[in-house]
């Protein structure tokens, strides 16, 4: 996939802002593109019996040599407390801003993404964020995330507590076009 936007210098946010939806259906086809077939096969999330509170784990962003775009972040999340909580919004430096999406796959096998307000956990549960599924997107990032790069998050939860977790920078696998 090559970047939608023109090559050019640094440019001022009024055209960035009107290439929004096309930015934002380039990430939402890149998204689905990487969906995994088959994830039922793997739903056992190993949240540790040791931790208290809300653990992350397993927390990976897709490197992007975009700058001023998109990415995904993914990761699993344990909820060793005895109150169902709900992830309601995330934050990190290198972004303009973090959505909540869900990426469904309709009976015809129509890929779509939609924003959700909130990704609920539920007591003693887990919930997996993941390619096809469930992820933060990543908008207006402030230059590229190469493989290997550490991006910090931050979750902010439904009874007000923030989980700061760094998300290792995978390329892309596989990818031929
Ligand atoms: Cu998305």
């Amino acid at each position: 996939m090559t970047s939608p936007l023109p090559a050019a210098g640094p440019s001022p946010f009024a055209p960035l802002l009107a290439l929004a939806g096309l930015l934002f259906a380039a990430a939402c086809a890149g998204e689905s593109a990487d969906a995994d077939p088959a994830p039922s096969a793997q739903t056992e999330i190993p949240c540790p019996d040791d931790a208290e509170g809300v653990s992350i784990l397993g927390a990976w962003v897709r490197a992007t040599s975009n700058a001023n775009g998109m990415t995904a972040a993914y990761f699993n999340v344990c909820n060793h407390g005895r109150e169902a909580i709900e992830i309601v919004s995330a934050s990190t430096p290198i972004a303009g801003a973090v959505e909540l999406h869900e990426t469904s796959r309709s009976a015809g096998g129509v890929v779509s993404m939609r924003p959700i307000s909130s990704l609920p956990v539920a007591a003693g549960g887990a919930a997996r964020l993941a390619p096809g599924g469930a992820h933060l997107m990543l908008m207006r990032l402030a230059g590229e995330i190469a493989a290997g790069d550490s991006v910090p998050l931050t979750l902010t939860l439904s009874n007000g507590e923030t989980v700061d977790v760094a998300a290792t920078a995978k390329a892309r696998e596989a990818t031929a076009h």
